[in-house]
């Protein structure tokens, strides 16, 4: 046996759930496919909701997120002649997110799981795992472990060996994803609703921003020089009347295809699927990373039940214990897509739909009981 619990990935799924198993001594491995400086610079998420710091702050893991990350209570809506403000932090449970770019939480989960006496094996793909054999191949190496955890995100192999239904939506929406060398253009996240489509802005660190801009599905990147970007986040943004917004050399532009994907069990044997691997949600309401924190968590006390007293109820009910809380996740973020789009043109059924947006905005402006829907579910899970 090379591990009590092999992990495949690197990410944040797999990397809270080794430190958590390190914690209680239990043997782990992880494979990553990719290296480890690589994984260490990857820019994606950053807003963490109350419970991933719960979870954090409560296994030791919170160093540098305690240390830099910034609290944040506010978001806007704008629409080019007007904006209002929910302090999301007094509605709902009053609970905040902390803003910690993915790529520290990465880099700090990595330097504590190594100094837990954990492993791992960086370039190294996993191309096969059998859950009912407990194996893994990695690099053409047969491994074996008393449980396997697949936390290798979306794109990874360990979620094919899970014979399951698979319920999908894609939402036919493309966002161009933008990071900027730039300072926050507002104090708060900013979503923009526009006739040319959804602009959105979100705090990363006091030089670095991230913003979104809706375009068509199949879209170029290359497409949208620097000057493109800020000039049609300038409209969208209505910043000639809001505000102007801070410019920057833009550092990385990707597409996104909203999709989500939901699976009616998440394991299979010995095989335990976390985050993106177990359930992917579009980044409308940035509850991706959030997720596999949770499910780290509930995946860590299973596993060191299950090894540590043979007591297997936990593990037995993952998929149960987990799947509801997958679902509020999706349907607030779904709720989150209808509210920040419409389809585009003139047609009968786009304006319709454009009239339902309008409503539930303005909903949301003005009813208490609304925003503390939207409180409540934005922070929590
Ligand atoms: P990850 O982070 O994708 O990590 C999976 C790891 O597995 C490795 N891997 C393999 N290793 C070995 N063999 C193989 N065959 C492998 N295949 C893959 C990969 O190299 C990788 O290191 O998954 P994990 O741990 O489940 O974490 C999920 C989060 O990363 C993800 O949900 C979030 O980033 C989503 N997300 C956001 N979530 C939030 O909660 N808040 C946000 O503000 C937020 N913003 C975002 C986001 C995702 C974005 N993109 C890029 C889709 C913003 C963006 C632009």
């Amino acid at each position: 046996i090379d591990a009590d619990v092999l992990i495949t990935g690197a990410g944040p799924a797999g990397l809270v759930l080794g430190n958590l198993l390190r914690a209680a001594g239990i043997d782990c491995l992880i494979l990553e496919r990719q290296s480890r400086e690589h994984v260490e610079n990857r820019a994606r998420a950053g807003f963490l909701a109350a419970n991933s710091v719960r979870v954090l702050t409560g296994n030791g893991l919170a160093d540098g997120l305690l240390r830099d990350g910034a609290r944040h209570d506010t978001c806007a809506f704008r629409t080019d002649q007007a904006e209002f403000e929910l302090k999301y932090g007094e509605l709902g449970t009053g609970e905040v997110h902390t803003v910690y770019p993915q790529q520290f939480l990465v880099t700090d989960l990595i330097a504590e799981f190594l100094a837990r006496g954990g492993e791992i094996r960086f370039e190294t793909e996993v191309t096969s795992v059998s859950g009912t054999e407990a194996t893994v191949i990695a690099d053409d190496l047969l491994l074996r472990a008393e449980y396997i955890a697949g936390c290798d995100g979306q794109h990874g192999v360990s979620r094919q060996s899970v014979p399951a239904r698979i319920f999908r939506r894609d939402h036919e929406i493309s966002w161009l994803a933008i990071l900027a060398e730039a300072p926050p253009s507002m104090s708060a996240i900013g979503y923009a609703i526009h006739e040319r489509g959804f602009a959105g802005h979100m705090a990363r660190t006091s030089t670095v921003t991230r913003y979104y801009l809706e375009v068509p599905r199949g879209e170029d990147p290359a497409a949208w020089p620097d000057e493109r970007i800020w000039d049609e986040l300038h409209v969208r943004m209505a910043a000639g009347y809001h505000g102007e917004l801070k410019r920057g050399p833009i550092i990385e532009r990707r597409i996104v295809d909203l999709g989500s994907r939901v699976m009616d069990t998440i394991q299979r044997g010995k095989l335990f699927l976390a985050g993106d691997a177990a359930s992917l949600i579009s980044p409308s309401a940035a509850k991706g990373a959030n997720l596999a924190l949770m499910e780290a968590e509930i995946l860590a006390g299973a596993l060191v039940a299950a090894l540590e007293k043979g007591d297997t109820t936990a593990l037995d009910r993952y998929s149960a214990d987990c799947l509801p809380r997958i679902w509020r996740a999706q349907e607030f973020s779904h709720w989150m897509i209808n509210l920040l789009h419409s389809p585009p043109g003139y047609g009968d059924e786009a304006l319709f739909l454009r009239g339902l947006r309008d409503a539930r905005l303005e909903s949301l402006r003005v009813s208490r009981a609304h925003q503390n829907f939207f409180a409540e579910n934005y922070v929590g899970i």
